[in-house]
């Protein structure tokens, strides 16, 4: 034994707590702390939402309470198959709309008549709980229930009978069906509904009439290692975000405090210095609405659309619970799987291969100097180890050395969030040619926290904690080199008649033509707007990685004369010209002071022989003022008008795509278009993009 370990046996001799396993000098917890349930959930990161009711089959967003049992009668239906999907994407669980708002019970309740008992599937001996709950059991996937607090079924609700009712059907749910990992209790609360026939507006105190205290502890007897979601009423164990749209704030903490309103912004973000532990759980649907509606069959998530949602959420320090409408046959659609399965590709791809597993990591300080909290503990890839500075440091940083130049545009890191969240601010920095290049500064990190840069090529990386609410502790980083998102690039031909391409990575490379050849990496780089003159384009493209030599399929986009010289007649909205600006997303409302019709008419600059017009109703999710009906017409002069056209957009309301019309061609420098009718029956008409067809 030298000197030095003879010191050493003295001393851990002498003050045993001191040294031995760093007992005494552990890190001490801050704030408020996770529970063990809260843990565990957070530790799922991404799970399922299914929705299915009565209105499934009146597709509408609520049911009123009215509905038929008799329309609910899926032909096919197939939790194994919802559970089989969520496995294969990845998740972790389901959670089911046992009830939603209609009151409808996907489960033969003892305590009502509206359920499945009293519908057509299975003559009335089926039971969607209990189905769902053996897939989930089947798939290892976790099982977890909506129960609407809100039903509009219910003649008693709005009175303190409903309470009994609710709680006597959350005693089944919770009793009958297994462990339960989440329970989800929806805000939105009153309103119109059938109401056993009264038909009429039922108002309740979201916050006193449940009297969740009892309901809570009623659950955590049934169900000790559930955790509570609750919108609507007291601060349960996690919260909404203040969006469905599916990201949560940049700066995310997973605090709150315990009373009080909170805010969207509040939602959004937590409470830096709040009093409890309620983190964020990002809901939001694979297509716009939460129940099947065909209409949007064409509108599901796409795969870069699907990328930002899980960076935004699981990236952010949140979970993402992502919702599959299932159709009336009982299945979720094809549509809605492949895009699952894409997106679980992409991620699992992104995240392949942690450059940062086991590298030396150096701190600039370490907690009592002891090797128990000594940086290689953030990439040693054990969850249980951190690193840890001394109480009074606050800000520190840790140097991981890849030994060689490694390429990464991702890194993740992750607090020891068992003992409460930290990090106030922190950033990463790569060496590069001889010098520290900042990649990115961010606030909050959390139980996980992933960034995305453009890739850049390093020997070294550095973390830095810039400010702590106290001693940081880190469990975890991680660097990945995620491949260029693949998907075809989107072409659109602007008002000015130039031509933007935009790839869904951008990093990759696009390729294009204008002469109708498919374009290879060989020739036609786009580097900005391409000029195409005011006549007809074609255009093809492909986005390419230039390290791998993938590219995309091609994007084929054919226009028609540019807009260059148009102009919108009769109105001073400078808004007006998002209907020509080549964007779907854009869109522009015009309203008639009395009644329909409502025109639009454009000067085209100069004589065209036009065949045929081209209409896209806005495109977003809500959208209204779409034309069902309409009239054409055109002029030389802007005061004689000619009708050549006139009719319906067939189906336009479910499928709001564009819609092509053809006539006999014909020279004109103005046209009109008259909607006649729109789908909410009143006047006003919205448009995303306006277009002509020269012959
Ligand atoms: C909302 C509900 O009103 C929707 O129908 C859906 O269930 C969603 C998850 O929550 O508040």
């Amino acid at each position: 034994m030298n000197m030095k370990k003879i010191f050493i046996a003295l001393i851990i001799l002498i003050f045993p707590g001191v040294i031995v396993y760093g007992q005494v000098n552990a890190p001490k917890p801050y704030g408020p702390l996770p529970s063990a349930n809260q843990l565990r959930w957070q530790q799922m990161e991404y799970y399922a939402f299914v929705h299915f009711s009565v209105n499934t089959y009146t597709d509408m967003s609520w049911g009123f309470g009215n509905e038929d049992p008799n329309i609910f009668n899926p032909s096919q239906l197939d939790c194994m198959q919802w559970a089989r999907i969520c496995k294969e994407a990845g998740m972790k669980g389901i959670i089911i709309t046992a009830k939603h708002h209609s009151g409808f019970c996907l489960w033969p309740s003892k305590y009502t008549e509206y359920s499945v008992k009293n519908c057509p599937w299975k003559n009335g001996k089926g039971d969607i709980v209990r189905e769902m709950s053996d897939a989930c059991k089947a798939y290892g996937l976790k099982l977890g229930i909506y129960l609407s607090p809100w039903d509009r079924n219910s003649a008693d609700y709005g009175k303190p009978e409903y309470i009994t009712y609710f709680r006597n059907q959350l005693r089944e749910l919770l009793t009958n069906y297994g462990d339960i990992f989440e329970i989800w209790f929806d805000g939105a609360n009153g309103g119109s509904g059938y109401y056993g026939g009264a038909n009429e507006t039922r108002k309740i105190d979201a916050k006193t009439y449940y009297d969740w205290a009892n309901t809570y502890k009623m659950i955590r007897e049934l169900q000790p290692n559930i955790v509570i979601w609750n919108d609507g009423g007291d601060r349960a164990d996690l919260r909404w975000v203040g969006t469905e749209a599916g990201y949560i704030g940049e700066t995310n903490w997973s605090l709150l405090n315990k009373t009080g309103d909170v805010p969207e912004e509040m939602l959004r973000h937590g409470v830096e210095n709040g009093n409890a532990w309620v983190p964020g759980e990002v809901n939001t649907s694979i297509r716009p609405e939460w129940f099947y509606h065909p209409k949007e069959d064409g509108k599901v998530k796409t795969l870069p659309q699907l990328m930002d949602i899980y960076y935004n959420s699981v990236g952010r320090n949140a979970t993402l619970l992502m919702n599959f409408p299932i159709m009336p046959n009982g299945l979720i659609n094809e549509k809605d799987e492949k895009a699952a399965l894409d997106f679980a590709h992409a991620v699992k791809a992104a995240f392949a291969i942690n450059l940062a597993k086991n590298a030396p990591a150096k701190a600039t300080n370490v907690r009592s100097k002891n090797a128990i909290y000594n940086a290689s503990k953030v990439t040693d890839g054990n969850k249980n180890s951190y690193w840890s500075t001394d109480d009074s440091i606050k800000s520190a940083s840790i140097t991981i050395d890849f030994g060689k130049a490694v390429s990464f545009n991702r890194f993740l890191v992750q607090e020891y969030i068992a003992l409460g969240q930290r990090v106030k601010a922190f950033s990463i920095e790569a060496w590069v040619k001889g010098e520290w290049k900042l990649l990115d500064k961010q606030t909050t990190i959390g139980y996980k926290r992933i960034l995305r840069f453009p890739t850049v090529s390093s020997t070294k990386l550095r973390f830095t904690v810039l400010d702590a609410k106290a001693c940081p502790l880190i469990t975890n980083m991680e660097v990945y080199k995620a491949p260029q998102i693949l998907t075809p690039p989107i072409i659109i031909r602007e008002q000015s008649g130039k031509v933007r391409i935009i790839p869904a990575d951008p990093e990759s490379d696009i390729f294009y033509t204008l002469d109708g050849s498919i374009p290879t990496r060989n020739a036609g780089r786009y580097t900005g707007l391409i000029e195409t003159g005011n006549g007809k384009a074609e255009v093809k493209a492909m986005a390419y990685n230039a390290v791998t030599g993938k590219s995309s399929t091609v994007t084929i986009e054919h226009f028609d004369i540019s807009k260059k010289q148009w102009k919108i007649l009769g109105t001073a909205d400078s808004n007006v010209y998002a209907i020509m600006d080549g964007l779907e997303s854009t869109s522009w409302h015009q309203q008639q002071n009395t009644t329909a019709p409502v025109d639009l008419i454009i000067d085209l600059g100069q004589t065209e022989k036009l065949a045929g017009f081209r209409y896209l109703p806005d495109q977003n999710w809500w959208a209204s003022d779409i034309v069902t009906n309409y009239a054409f017409y055109i002029s030389n002069d802007n005061n004689q008008w000619q009708l050549v056209a006139s009719g319906e957009f067939a189906n336009i309301k479910n499928n709001p795509l564009w819609q092509t019309n053809m006539f006999k061609p014909i020279n004109a420098r103005y046209i009109k278009l008259s909607a006649l009718h729109n789908i909410q029956n009143n006047n006003a008409a919205g448009y995303a993009e306006i277009d002509i067809i020269t012959e």
